[in-house]
């Protein structure tokens, strides 16, 4: 078993970035490292998941995008729920343009997501100027989210290479602490500076037939070091019960055996 990052008392390093730091404590009051990612497409069955699964983890996934009912009022619905089971807002947004472009993409639009979201991603292909971009959006907001870069991915056959993931974890740490950790299928930075939360994780499907790949919570975390699961399908669209008895659209869940580790 690898030692957790998570640490127990916040260093000079950590208080340099207060979501991470929101992020870990959150995770060591909860004894939960389970982002559950909520892809479904109206407000009301969002609001129904965030409720349900909202004791038990540390943050809740979203592709503001997919909802087809998105209204201003959404993000304040979502905040509320937040706040009150003590979550974290991750929009999945994936940015990937030139920095003026994401500046615009992040700050407006219809989902304004620097104005609600806590945490939000970029692909690194368009170099540097994408994070840039994101923290001027989120200076002149005057809020601060934090960015995780995707330096792997679950799916099959995606083009990303070991070079490509190396040069993520060079811009990541030029970036800290705006940049906080990845979307990765491993363990990313030995410094333990940024951490990494993986998708693609079920008890017992292989794959989605679109693609997607799945590896259980225990490879994950026991073998490949990851800090956080990211489980979606496996959660809110789970066929058999899971442990943990949550009831999530009419389906009682049982959580995969995802432990905190001390
Ligand atoms: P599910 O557990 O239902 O397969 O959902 C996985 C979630 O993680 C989706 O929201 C998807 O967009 C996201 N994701 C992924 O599956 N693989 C990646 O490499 C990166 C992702 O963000």
């Amino acid at each position: 078993r690898q030692p957790s990052r998570i640490p127990q008392e916040l260093g000079s390093e950590s208080s340099m970035s207060p979501i991470r730091d929101q992020l870990y404590a959150i995770s060591r009051r909860k004894k939960s490292i389970l982002c559950v990612a909520a892809d479904v497409e109206s407000a009301e069955e969002l609001m129904s998941i965030a409720e349900d699964v909202g004791p038990h983890i540390c943050v809740l996934k979203l592709h503001a995008d997919i909802i087809r009912d998105w209204a201003t009022e959404t993000p304040k619905r979502l905040q509320e729920i937040a706040a009150r089971h003590d979550f974290l807002l991750f929009e999945d947004r994936k940015f990937a343009d030139i920095g003026s472009t994401v500046v615009a993409q992040f700050g407006s639009g219809t989902h304004r997501i620097a104005s609600w979201a806590h945490i939000t991603n970029a692909h690194a292909l368009p170099g540097p100027g994408v994070i840039d971009g994101l923290r001027q959006a989120c200076e002149s907001s005057g809020r601060m989210v934090g960015l995780l870069l995707v330096a792997q991915m679950s799916s099959k056959g995606n083009l990303i290479d070991g070079r490509y993931t190396e040069s993520c974890l060079r811009m990541a740490r030029d970036a800290f602490p705006f940049c906080i950790g990845f979307i990765a299928q491993e363990r990313m930075d030995p410094t333990g500076k940024l951490f990494v939360m993986a998708p693609g994780v079920q008890l017992e499907a292989k794959g989605d037939g679109l693609g997607q790949q799945y590896n259980t919570p225990e490879h994950l975390l026991k073998e490949k070091g990851v800090d956080f699961l990211i489980v979606g399908r496996g959660i809110y669209a789970a066929p058999e019960p899971w442990q943990g008895r949550t009831k999530v659209q009419g389906t009682i869940l049982e959580y995969p055996s995802i432990e905190y580790r001390e």
